[in-house]
């Protein structure tokens, strides 16, 4: 099998990309809101003065660039597999439909040569990791790929203190987009102080060339609080994670879908609230990270 002839990759010279990934759509939202907000975040990019490339696996072909129709109907498709790192190989070998997860989308995205990224928040080190061991491949891949991530910060589903040891460790850059503190997705600050503030996309891109000039060779996070009105009360979401949490023991779930089994009990326990701060923050990184990527394309010139 030859993995050329199982990718369209658009020619992307001259142009300031960011690249989005599918996981959110597919397990991470519900229709409709899920399609709604990834043609937003989509257009977020292009207002920004960017190119959106939306990235994911359609029967078995890696697609960089989805159409619109096609956003659609991934949006819709209920079968549709999570892909990260691992699930790359059988997913194009069995000709399968996959939504990539942020490891899998830096993966494709560096294939094609994007280096911005856009999410709403990266996987982690799970809560109880002593016992399930359960930590993201999103956490690895950043100290192996070269794309930087604009996300709301780690989810407060996570275990944030391991999570940002973890980052610590494998020399990732947690940049703090114009603020000090790590934003918690749902919330827009915490009590962790981080070691990097930036004040604007220029700032970012500055770092952003010279870690790619010293061949550093990893990958960046950039971490952008919610906007103001969308942010919840930090006790009002850890109570609903409590909830969701004991839910989650009652049946058994481990692995892949211990993320999406979260965020949908999440959106029902929130009364919605939960889904309409992640449309919100994910617009809102979109944006960023189209500032960011225009920045960058005007330094490199
Ligand atoms: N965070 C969200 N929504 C999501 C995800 C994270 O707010 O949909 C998805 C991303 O695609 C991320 C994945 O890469 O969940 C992490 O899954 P896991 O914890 O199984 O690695
Ligand atoms: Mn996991």
């Amino acid at each position: 099998m030859n993995l050329l002839e199982n990718m369209e990759i658009p020619d992307l010279s001259g142009v300031p990309a960011v690249a989005l990934e599918t996981t959110v759509l597919t397990h991470g939202m519900p229709y409709p809101q899920n399609v709604e907000c990834a043609l937003a975040c989509e257009e977020e990019i292009r207002k920004a003065g960017a190119k959106p490339y939306t990235i994911g696996i359609l029967d078995g072909r890696i697609k960089i660039g989805l159409t619109k129709e096609e956003i659609e109907a991934l949006g819709r498709n209920t079968t549709a597999i999570k892909v990260s790192r691992k699930d790359i190989p059988y997913c194009i070998a069995e000709g399968k439909t996959g939504s990539t997860t942020v490891a899998a989308t830096m993966i494709l995205a560096h294939l094609a040569g994007i280096r911005i990224f856009a999410t709403g928040g990266i996987g982690g080190v799970h809560r109880g990791f002593e016992e399930t061991m359960d930590v993201s491949s999103d956490l690895e891949e950043f100290s192996k790929t070269p794309v930087h991530v604009v996300c709301a910060g780690p989810k407060a589903i996570l275990d944030i203190p391991r999570t940002m040891e973890y980052l610590e460790t494998k020399g990732v850059p947690v940049l703090g987009y114009q603020t000090e503190f790590l934003p918690l997705f749902y919330t827009r600050t915490s009590s962790y102080r981080l070691d990097i503030s930036c004040r604007d996309a220029e700032d970012v891109a500055t770092l952003l060339q010279l870690q790619e000039q010293l061949g550093l060779k990893s990958g960046s996070l950039i971490v952008n609080p919610v906007p103001e009105e969308y942010s919840l009360d930090p006790e009002f979401v850890e109570d609903c994670i409590q909830k969701a949490l004991s839910m989650m023991e009652k049946d058994g779930i481990h692995g892949k879908q211990v993320t999406p089994y979260l965020l949908d009990k999440l959106v029902g326990i929130t009364g919605g609230k939960s889904l309409e701060t992640n449309v919100a923050l994910i617009k809102n990184n979109a944006r960023v990270a189209g500032e960011i990527a225009v920045a960058l394309w005007r330094k490199d010139r």
